[in-house]
């Protein structure tokens, strides 16, 4: 089964190439030349939806969509779903870090999450959409570390390793985290309910 994959992030679609091996065919929008939607909706399950119909009804073909982010416990769930443009728009990861840790400051509560919503539909009309999520608990680090990964992942500490994320290899990752459990589940409903 080929799927369209609605996304435009580098980091995100080679994490999600190596997740998926060859269990099924899934190519990028890019391919396509598809422009990112605007993410419009403040939830990440309607922002999955939008890019995910948004690639199917260009295509043609069913569409695979990620919505990620970053919630820190003392910024009642910021930068949530502005993640991605959190210092502006079209801003740089070494940026949405900078202005995080800026906000993070005297604070001494650092927990919080990575979240990722993945949704599957056969096409952008589709009823039943199939969606998962996975989450991924660590800390805001006081400095940025590392420079595997993307986007928060030299900010983001995990106590139980002693490193962020940006310290892992793509493999150790991808064991771990939001993207790798949100995606486990993806692949179970996929082979569960779609036969062709
Ligand atoms: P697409 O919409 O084209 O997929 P995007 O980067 O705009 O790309 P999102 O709107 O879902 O995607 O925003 C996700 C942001 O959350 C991403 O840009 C990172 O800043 C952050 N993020 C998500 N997953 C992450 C991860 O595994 N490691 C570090 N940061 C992550």
């Amino acid at each position: 089964m080929e799927f369209v994959f609605a996304s435009s992030n580098a980091g995100k679609i080679r994490e999600i190439e190596d997740l998926i091996g060859n269990r099924f065919q899934i190519k990028s929008q890019q391919n396509w030349g598809i422009a990112p939607p605007e993410e419009t909706a403040s939830t990440f399950l309607e922002n999955a939806l939008i890019k995910a119909r948004n690639a199917s009804s260009i295509t043609g073909l069913p569409a695979i969509a990620d919505d990620s982010g970053l919630c820190v416990e003392a910024l009642n769930g910021l930068p949530g779903v502005n993640s991605a443009n959190y210092a502006g728009s079209e801003e740089i990861d070494a940026r949405n870090m900078s202005k995080l840790l800026e906000n993070m400051k005297g604070i001494e509560n650092r927990r919080a999450f990575f979240i990722c919503t993945l949704i599957a539909i056969r096409a952008p009309s589709d009823p039943a959409p199939i969606a998962v999520e996975g989450r991924w608990y660590g800390e805001i680090a006081r400095e940025p570390k590392g420079n595997q990964g993307f986007g928060y992942d030299p900010i983001f500490f995990l106590g139980e390793l002693g490193c962020t994320a940006a310290e892992l290899e793509i493999k150790k990752k991808n064991n771990l985290s939001h993207r790798a459990n949100a995606l486990k589940d993806l692949i179970r409903e996929i082979d569960g309910n779609y036969t062709s």
